[in-house]
């Protein structure tokens, strides 16, 4: 009782509401859709081909049925490991009508990296793309399932040997889709994040902690984020990461608005559609605001079409956002705070509501309503009122299940009372607004994308030449945040700085490769064995690591 006198909760200024998270996602998501049957739900970048409401259902539902067809049963995993795509959608929703759970992985992981996700998620079909087939052929360590005998990769494009194409579920019979009776409370999506410690894990959401997500966002009379039929969302951020998908995808899905699917980010065809689509709504990520501020090219295209700006994953400078309010000075600017685990949004600017609030540069918004927000103390773990840091604690029917098949992960990030403890320190001020100024996980971001040192880690030690070793963020004006790692040699055995590179970026995707190494005698360690992290930032601080 103590306890809950002296908690200091944070809430929205928007009033509650009443969210409908009994029913199952794709139901809810297509709620409202007879509105705006019509209209376009999905405009694919590269080819101007335009699904509209009535087809993507459609088309969803056969690729349900099709899924059924090969076996896929109610809480099996579908791993979609794809560019942004119409079929990504149809994927993910087909899956949802199966009672299936999606787990997203990123199309230029390597093999190895595929395959962790694919082992732990117990995958039984992939979608993916010919070209990233060859990923899923050989298991490095030779243990898992194989291409038709563990699981069935169905192709969006030519299949290769052993393959399916996407044709055998979407010309599916949608009046097969198999009856199910879905649990709010059954897992819906899977994506992995490292959360505040540790290797990448299986982050379990709901179909309810995704509604509940969903419409603290953009339901209710006066809306977070007021998306409209009349708006176009470009979706140039990844889909396999759960901002997109969740406050790209499945918003402008319920709320009808469009969505411009872009495989990749590229400047100029980036600007050339924003213009031809009159796109309204852009979700964005820190470096994309760099270039939407820098790049000259900018000047020579209409945005004027562009009335939210959303920025998101990573810290947002001041400066940056300045520069980008005079390339589009119409546009109301602000940001989303968000976690995988939290389902994945915590706070979101106001200044994107029907009826708007004035807002202060620099902050992540305000806590979503519907939730609790509040700021412990790391030391003393009590609560602290306004304008004080401390760790952001998050509290709702939005967050996580758990991790998938970890309960002492999930029992370190979620509380006896429920709340989700973020690793992220930051403040509330007199407005209610959030602000985030350091981050006490070992998490790195580079240009928002997740870098868990504890998977470099274990990569380091496993080299032979390694017997220590220790990966932080190093501070950097175009990333972020960008790896770096302090190395400790075996005794006798020479090595480069560049092997130990190359021999992490034979393994990783591109955002994980070791930006710098620094060769030292011994890893600062804890008396329990815990790595130093704050040592080793600091010493980076000083520009003194050797
Ligand atoms: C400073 O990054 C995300 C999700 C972001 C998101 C989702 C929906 C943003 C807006 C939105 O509408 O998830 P993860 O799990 O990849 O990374 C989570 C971490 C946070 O704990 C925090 O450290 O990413 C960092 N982060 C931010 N940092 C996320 N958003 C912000 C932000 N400012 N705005």
């Amino acid at each position: 009782m103590a306890n809950q006198i002296d908690d200091h909760v944070f809430r929205s200024k928007l009033p509650e509401i009443p969210i409908s998270n009994h029913l199952p996602l794709h139901t809810y998501c297509f709620e409202n859709y007879s509105q705006f049957a019509d209209r376009p739900c999905l405009i694919v970048g590269s080819t101007n081909k335009t699904y509209s409401f009535a087809e993507t259902h459609l088309i969803s539902r056969k690729v349900g049925a099709g899924f059924a067809h090969l076996g896929l049963k109610q809480g099996d995993v579908v791993m979609i490991l794809l560019q942004n795509c119409a079929e990504f959608m149809f994927s993910f929703l087909g899956a949802s009508m199966v009672g299936a759970v999606t787990t997203t992985a990123n199309p230029f992981y390597t093999s190895a990296e595929v395959f962790k996700q694919l082992n732990a998620s117990k995958a039984k079909i992939v979608v993916t793309q010919a070209q990233y087939v060859d990923k899923l052929r050989d298991c490095p360590d030779g243990q898992a399932a194989k291409i038709g005998e563990g699981f069935t990769v169905i192709t969006i494009d030519d299949p290769p040997e052993n393959c399916m194409h996407f044709s055998v579920v979407s010309e599916a019979n949608e009046s097969e889709l198999p009856e199910v009776s879905i649990n709010s409370d059954d897992p819906v999506a899977l994506p992995f994040s490292s959360g505040t410690t540790g290797l990448p894990k299986g982050v379990v959401l709901t179909h309810k902690s995704l509604i509940t997500s969903v419409a603290q966002q953009v339901d209710g009379e006066n809306p977070n984020l007021h998306l409209t039929p009349d708006d176009v969302v470009l979706c140039v951020l990844p889909l396999f990461h759960i901002y997109s998908l969740n406050s790209v995808l499945l918003c402008s899905l319920r709320a009808g608005a469009a969505v411009l699917l872009m495989k990749k980010f590229e400047i100029g065809a980036l600007l050339e559609l924003i213009q031809r689509y009159r796109v309204s709504v852009a979700a964005v990520v820190p470096p994309l605001v760099l270039a939407l501020a820098k790049n000259p090219m900018v000047e020579s295209f209409d945005l004027s079409s562009i009335r939210v700006v959303l920025s998101g994953a990573a810290p947002l400078g001041k400066e940056l956002e300045a520069a980008l309010r005079s390339r589009v000075p119409q546009a109301m600017l602000g940001q989303g705070y968000g976690m995988t685990e939290a389902g994945p949004v915590l706070s979101m600017c106001l200044a994107f509501a029907k009826q708007p609030f004035p807002t202060k540069s620099g902050s992540c918004g305000t806590v979503v309503r519907n939730a609790e927000l509040k700021v412990v103390d790391p030391e003393t773990g009590c609560s602290l009122g306004r304008n004080q840091p401390g760790e952001i604690c998050i509290r709702g029917q939005q967050i996580m299940k758990g991790y998938l098949n970890d309960p002492d992960a999930t029992a370190s990030t979620i509380d006896v009372d429920g709340w989700l403890h973020t690793g992220d320190i930051g403040y509330v001020d007199d407005d209610e607004e959030v602000f985030i100024v350091d981050r006490v996980k070992e998490l790195i971001k580079f240009k928002g994308f997740q870098v868990p040192p504890a998977e470099l880690e274990a990569i380091l030690v496993s080299h032979p030449s390694i017997a220590d070793a220790a990966v932080v963020p190093q501070k950097d004006d175009v990333a972020g945040e960008v790896p770096v790692a302090f190395v400790v040699r075996s005794n006798g055995f020479e090595l480069t700085e560049e092997a130990v590179k190359e021999f992490i970026s034979k393994q990783v995707v591109f955002y994980k490769r070791l930006h710098k190494v620094y060769f030292v005698h011994a890893i600062p360690k804890s008396p329990s064995g815990k790595i130093l992290r704050k040592d080793l930032r600091a010493k980076l601080a000083e520009k003194t690591p050797e």
